[in-house]
């Protein structure tokens, strides 16, 4: 089964998205995303002006080979561009692979491991009262596990909550919002608190911290919300030292994730070998696709690590349907984030997974269940939009 064509399309169905198609002379077409939150156009061009030209005419089927080629035989490894890029490959040729096959690709990677998966999404409120109103909404729709933010008092604009009327990251420019993070470590354990008596027991709680923090800050955090027993913290601190997490680890048993910006097993192996953390968050997507990740979820696997992998709206709908494949099969699954997508791209990206009662489910049909409408994508042209910055209020960049 060869490789006859293959294309690269960014549109925006309420916000951007990479995907890629690749057909074959066997009829059987296979879809990947590569969506880069915004990078999107340099993805896009990595993948025409310098993969896409280099895969026509190769066996589809070797997806190993064509994968070791991109990565190796590139020099220039790793990265989020070029990983980016294998990986909307790499799950496009599981799709065709899958389908060819006439299974659900959760049977290739060894059959099901779970009948369904349990799936957080957000809550953020402008207060701590609505941030629990919205908590409480969400159980209403059946999820057992919610994250909670909240604005920071004194703060204008707080990461993971935004102003009525504004839309999320739809910004010509990255905005600019300030950080004060003694504001904020005052402020998370009254949040925390406050819903965990609201809910009571049972409900899984789960918070994150965007890279914002140093790892002595990050220590006295995971300390002063042991009492509310979360599910996890996740990305306490920037994980490019991985060896950060040692402090934190002294400190606390408080579960920790982290390793949505992660696009390879090298960014993870100190944080994995030394079981610094609870889960590992990277995704097909951003992670070097199925063929990657399955390589990370087993090193996890071995220091008692699971799965949480990253599904925050700007993974398409496709690496939705990639990861719940992998979810369904990996032993060691944890939880599957669930940002819910725009409709209009639940319209361009049709697809067979779904939620129910708090569980997402994979799906049956033959690959990895997601469709690429590419007239309809046509209607919503890629916009300019970037993720915010934040800085400190004497002016210092921040993380973000
Ligand atoms: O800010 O996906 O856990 N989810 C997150 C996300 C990230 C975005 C970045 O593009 O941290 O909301
Ligand atoms: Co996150």
């Amino acid at each position: 089964m060869k490789i006859t064509n293959a294309q690269v399309f960014v549109c925006s169905p309420g916000r951007n998205f990479v995907t890629l198609k690749i057909e074959t002379d066997a009829g059987i077409y296979g879809i990947g995303d590569a969506t880069v939150n915004g990078r999107e156009l340099s993805v896009a061009s990595y993948l025409t002006d310098h993969l896409v030209p280099a895969l026509i005419g190769r066996d589809a089927s070797a997806i190993e080979d064509i994968w070791q080629y991109f990565y190796r035989g590139a020099y220039w490894r790793r990265g989020p561009i070029g990983m980016a890029a294998i990986a909307a490959i790499d799950v496009a040729l599981w799709d065709i692979k899958a389908k060819a096959a006439n299974m659900p690709l959760y049977q290739l990677l060894g059959g099901a491991s779970r009948a369904r998966m349990l799936s957080y999404s957000h809550a953020a409120g402008e207060t701590i009262e609505e941030t629990a109103d919205k908590v409480i909404a969400l159980t209403e729709r059946g999820f057992k596990a919610v994250r909670v933010q909240s604005a920071i008092p004194g703060m204008p604009v707080t990461y993971g909550v935004d102003k009525a009327g504004v839309a999320p990251q739809a910004h010509e420019r990255p905005r600019e919002t300030l950080w004060d993070t003694s504001r904020y470590l005052r402020h998370v354990p009254k949040l925390l608190g406050h819903v965990r008596d609201m809910v009571g027991e049972d409900l899984h709680l789960l918070h994150d911290a965007h890279h914002r923090l140093t790892p002595q800050e990050a220590a006295r955090l995971a300390k002063s919300v042991e009492p509310f027993d979360l599910f996890w913290l996740e990305d306490l601190v920037p994980a490019e030292n991985q060896e950060a997490f040692r402090l934190i680890r002294q400190h606390s048993t408080t579960p920790l994730a982290v390793g949505e910006v992660f696009n390879s097993i090298h960014d993870c192996r100190t944080l994995l070998e030394e079981g610094l953390i609870d889960y590992i968050r990277t995704t097909p997507v951003h992670a070097g696709g199925i063929t990657h990740v399955r390589r990370i979820a087993d090193l996890a696997g071995l220091h008692h690590v699971r799965l949480g992998s990253h599904g925050a709206a700007d993974m398409s709908p496709i690496t939705m349907g990639a990861a719940l494949h992998l979810d369904r099969w990996v032993p060691n699954f944890g939880i599957q984030e669930y940002a819910f997508h725009p409709p209009e791209a639940q319209e361009v990206f049709a697809h067979e997974w779904r939620l129910e009662d708090g569980y997402l489910l994979s799906g049956e049909t033959p690959g990895h269940g997601v469709d690429f409408d590419e007239k309809l994508a046509a209607r919503y042209p890629y916009q300019r939009a970037y993720l915010d910055v934040a800085r400190l209020s004497d002016g210092t960049l921040w993380n973000w």
